[in-house]
C-alpha cells in the first residue's frame, strides 16, 4: 500500500518549496505511511494533477486526489489516523482556524514576497526558471508571473501596498508564536498535531530560503516559533539537516 506522492521535490535545503507539499509529506511521515516520491515533471505532473496543482497522490487502486487538506482528510479517514485525537473540541476549533489562516491568507503574502518583491523574485526566478532553455524560459517566466499576479489579485492580497501585505503576513506569524507559548507541541500536545505540521511547514518555508522579507524578520525574531521549525524538522527530516 505505498503511495506515490507528486511534488515539486527539494529547494533550498527543505523538502519541497510548496508548504502544500511539505505539509503533506510531514504528515505522511508523521504517520508512517509508506510512499515513494514521483520526480516533477514541468510537461505532466500539472497535466495529470486533478485540480492542475501539485501536491497530489496515486493510490494503489488507481485513485488520483489533489489537494494537500482534502488528501489528509481522506488518509486519517481510511487509515484511521488522528493526529489531534488529544484535543478537546475547542482546541481542534481553534487549530481549524489557524489551518485555515495558514492555507488561505498567510500563503498569499508569502507569495507576494516571493513572486513579486526583491530579493525573492531574482532568487526564485534564478531557482525554478534557471534550467528551462533559451527562449522558452522568459515566456515561461513572464506566462507564469502573470497567472500568479492574478490569483493574488482575485484573491485580494494583490490589491494591497506591500508594507499592508508584510503587516499582515507577520500578523498571523505572531498569533501562531502567541498560541504556541512555552509547549512543545501545539495545545500542550504530547506529539505533533495538524497545527504543528502545518505551522512547521509555513515557518520553515519563510525562514530557511534566503528571502528575506518581513515576514522573515518577524518569524526570525519569535524563538519559541523558530525552535518549534527545527524541532519538527529534526523530528521529521532527520537526514535533511
Ligand atoms: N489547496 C491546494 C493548493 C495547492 C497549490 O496551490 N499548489 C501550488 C504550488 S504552492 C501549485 O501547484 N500551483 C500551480 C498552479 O497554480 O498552476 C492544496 O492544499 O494542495
Amino acid at each position: 500500500m505505498t503511495i506515490k506522492l507528486h511534488k515539486f521535490g527539494p529547494a533550498w535545503g527543505l523538502a519541497d518549496p510548496s508548504p502544500f507539499c511539505l505539509k503533506l509529506e510531514s504528515f505522511l511521515r508523521e504517520a508512517a505511511i509508506p510512499f515513494e516520491v514521483v520526480p516533477f515533471d514541468r510537461t505532466k505532473s500539472f497535466a495529470k494533477s486533478p485540480k492542475g496543482k501539485l501536491p497530489f497522490i496515486e493510490e494503489d487502486d488507481g485513485s488520483v486526489v489533489g489537494d494537500s487538506t482534502l488528501i489528509i482528510e481522506r488518509l486519517s479517514r481510511i487509515r484511521d489516523i488522528d493526529l489531534d485525537r488529544e484535543l478537546s473540541p475547542q482546541q481542534r476549533a481553534i487549530s481549524l482556524a489557524f489551518r485555515r489562516m495558514l492555507d488561505e491568507h498567510l500563503y498569499w503574502t508569502a507569495v507576494h514576497f516571493r513572486w513579486f518583491a526583491e530579493p525573492g523574485w531574482s532568487l526564485l526566478r534564478r531557482a525554478f526558471f534557471s534550467r528551462i532553455p533559451w527562449p522558452a524560459r522568459p515566456l515561461a517566466e513572464a506566462m507564469l508571473r502573470r497567472k500568479m499576479a492574478a490569483a493574488l489579485r482575485a484573491q485580494g492580497t494583490g490589491r494591497h501596498a506591500q508594507d499592508d501585505i508584510g503587516r499582515l503576513g507577520a500578523e498571523d506569524i505572531r498569533a501562531l508564536s502567541d498560541l504556541l507559548g512555552t509547549d512543545t507541541w501545539f495545545f500542550g500536545s504530547e506529539r505533533p498535531t495538524l497545527l504543528d505540521l502545518w505551522t512547521h511547514a509555513y515557518v520553515a518555508e519563510i525562514v530557511v530560503p534566503p528571502i528575506d522579507s518581513p515576514l522573515k524578520q518577524m518569524a526570525l525574531g519569535l524563538a519559541n516559533l523558530t525552535a518549534h521549525c527545527e524541532r519538527l524538522q529534526a523530528r521529521l527530516y532527520p537526514s535533511d539537516r
